[in-house]
């Protein structure tokens, strides 16, 4: 029988590289960290790791704003420490997937700096989006599009005349210019930037705002009252900065250079696109290997919507005969042991505002485990983000001060942005900052109900989530769940029941506990009540 690539069912967990463990002791998480706790992932059970990104940055949008794609930031080690992380996951079994970030720059990509010394109508100019202002001097943007996080989606640069002049366009923030990709030399870059890190031993690459790289002809306006962040609108109309044809043969080149490797190189798309028929054209056989399942993400916890969520995710995969994949955090969003404690009706769609309610710590911790558990048996591929497995929440309650998140400063406040999910890691201890580091102060502050959830408190724990993913991933490889499919049974709408191969998963979202079907437990997220599965939990069960 030929083997399936590794990428087709591997469970890849996400390290956000300032949060996971600092060895120099400045508070912020390093290459080396990563590299003394990769044995922690190998004992976890994934296949792979995905680093967010680690390259020469200002950090304006921690990481994502990149000056340097061949080099690592001195916050994060250098060059030789991304070598010895190599070394290391490959000893311990480990696949290593680097972010890519191709939307956009940082401003302080010698590129940028050239581009605005060489002034308008310039070679260097080409390379981003520069235009003209509208009015009489120019003095509002070209168009009207907003920022991701926030503002206008253009900024005025001031020329070498020392005049305002034209204006340069950033989908997320100023310091993230968009680079324009019907550029000869933009392309040309990105195929030697991939060649450095292939030629280094990655195994693939995220990525980064992989709907947003082309923009349509003439940049027309847009109404933002539709769905910025979507592919499409309900109406099938898509937004005139995603989703455009053009992106696919940027994927499509990208693959003949990772072909051109040994080993099943691979990319997984982050691409905010619906509906699944328009996500899974970046999945063609000579495109992308893997585009997150954000129709997953956003689901709320409900029988109905998951049950659908499932269903159109296989069946769109189907038809270009791509795995799917499966993932509940990163580091963008809510964590879901904090989406999943709002009930479902008021679970907050993208950003938090200062004034929303607080989570139900105990309701989101449940579902959470639930849906996890639901989550590893399906078949594909799935995606874990660093602390999930401990079942952090979100810290909800950061005094503004510490926020860094220029979504948070870009909307004046009125969504506190994404820091919440990315307080650094408890490994063990009772005093901060809990084995992150040698530092007692982590970069964000970790709130003191952490020493109960680090890592060494929940070793060995029996139900402990920490154990729980342990022995789910163990068994999903075991079982080979990732390489089955899904075969729905039982007559209960509220709750979910299938069957993978010889295993039966029943999770249920009814009010009540409900009886399983017959066979041996192996595993539940919860512990049954009288043999009965209580309600928001998940069980599998080996053939009766
Ligand atoms: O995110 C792209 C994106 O569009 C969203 O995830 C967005 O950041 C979020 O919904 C705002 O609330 C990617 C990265 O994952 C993110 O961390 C970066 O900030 C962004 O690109 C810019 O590079």
């Amino acid at each position: 029988a030929v083997q399936a690539p590794w990428w087709h069912d591997a469970v890849i967990y996400q390290v956000y590289p300032r949060s996971f463990a600092d060895a120099d002791g400045d508070g912020v998480g390093d290459l080396p960290g990563i590299t003394s706790r990769l044995d922690h992932l190998a004992a976890l059970g994934v296949d792979a790791v995905w680093l967010s990104p680690f390259y020469r940055s200002p950090q304006r949008d921690a990481g994502y704003d990149v000056s340097d794609y061949r080099d690592v930031d001195p916050v994060f080690g250098t060059l030789e420490d991304a070598d010895a992380l190599l070394t290391r996951a490959r000893e311990l079994g480990l696949r290593v997937v680097v972010d890519l970030v191709p939307n956009h720059t940082s401003s302080d990509h010698p590129w940028f700096g050239a581009a605005l010394a060489a002034g308008p109508g310039s070679r260097e100019r080409a390379r981003y989006v520069f235009r003209d202002g509208r009015g009489p001097r120019g003095e509002q943007p070209p168009n009207n599009w907003r920022s991701v996080f926030g503002g206008s989606a253009w900024t005025r640069v001031v020329e070498p005349d020392g005049r305002p002049g034209q204006w340069y366009l950033h989908l997320f923030d100023s310091s993230q210019p968009d680079l324009d990709w019907t550029d000869p030399e933009v392309a040309d870059e990105f195929d030697a930037v991939l060649r450095f890190w292939l030629d280094r031993g990655v195994d693939g690459f995220r990525v980064d705002v992989a709907h947003g790289m082309v923009k349509a002809e003439g940049l027309p306006d847009w109404d933002h009252e539709q769905a910025l962040l979507q592919g499409s609108t309900p109406s099938g109309e898509r937004p005139p900065m995603w989703d455009q044809e053009g992106v696919h043969d940027i994927y499509r080149r990208w693959r003949q250079v990772l072909d051109s490797y040994p080993g099943d190189r691979m990319m997984v798309a982050e691409a905010w696109v619906a509906p699944q028929e328009r996500l899974t054209r970046y999945l063609r056989g000579d495109e992308m290997h893997q585009a997150f399942n954000f129709d997953h993400l956003k689901a709320r916890w409900g029988a109905r919507e998951l049950r659908e969520v499932v269903d159109s995710t296989l069946a769109a995969h189907a038809v270009v005969g791509a795995p799917a994949t499966w993932v509940l955090s990163n580091h963008d969003v809510l964590r879901h042991t904090s989406r999943f404690g709002y009930p479902p009706e008021r679970m907050p769609a993208g950003g938090v505002g200062p004034d929303d309610p607080q989570p139900d710590a105990d309701l989101g911790l449940r579902r959470a485990r639930a849906a996890t558990l639901l989550m590893l048996a399906l078949p594909g591929g799935a995606y874990l983000y660093q602390g999930e497995e401990l079942g952090l929440p979100d810290h909800t309650t950061l005094p503004d001060e510490v926020r860094q998140d220029p979504q948070f400063a870009r909307t004046g406040g009125a969504d506190v942005g994404r820091d919440g999910c990315r307080v650094p890691i408890p490994w063990s201890g009772t005093a901060p900052s809990y084995g992150f580091g040698p530092a007692p102060a982590a970069w964000l502050p970790q709130p003191p109900s952490w020493a109960e959830l680090s890592v060494a408190a929940q070793e060995g724990r029996e139900g402990s989530t920490l154990e729980l993913y342990r022995g789910a991933l163990r068994l999903r490889r075991e079982l080979r769940l990732g390489l089955g499919g899904v075969r729905w049974l039982g007559p209960r709408e509220d709750v979910l029941e299938f069957a993978n191969g010889s295993t039966t998963v029943v999770a249920n979202l009814s009010g009540e506990s409900v009886d399983l079907p017959a066979g041996e437990v192996l595993l539940a997220s919860a512990p049954l009540v009288g043999g009965r599965l209580p309600v928001d939990a998940t069980a599998w069960i080996a053939a009766g």
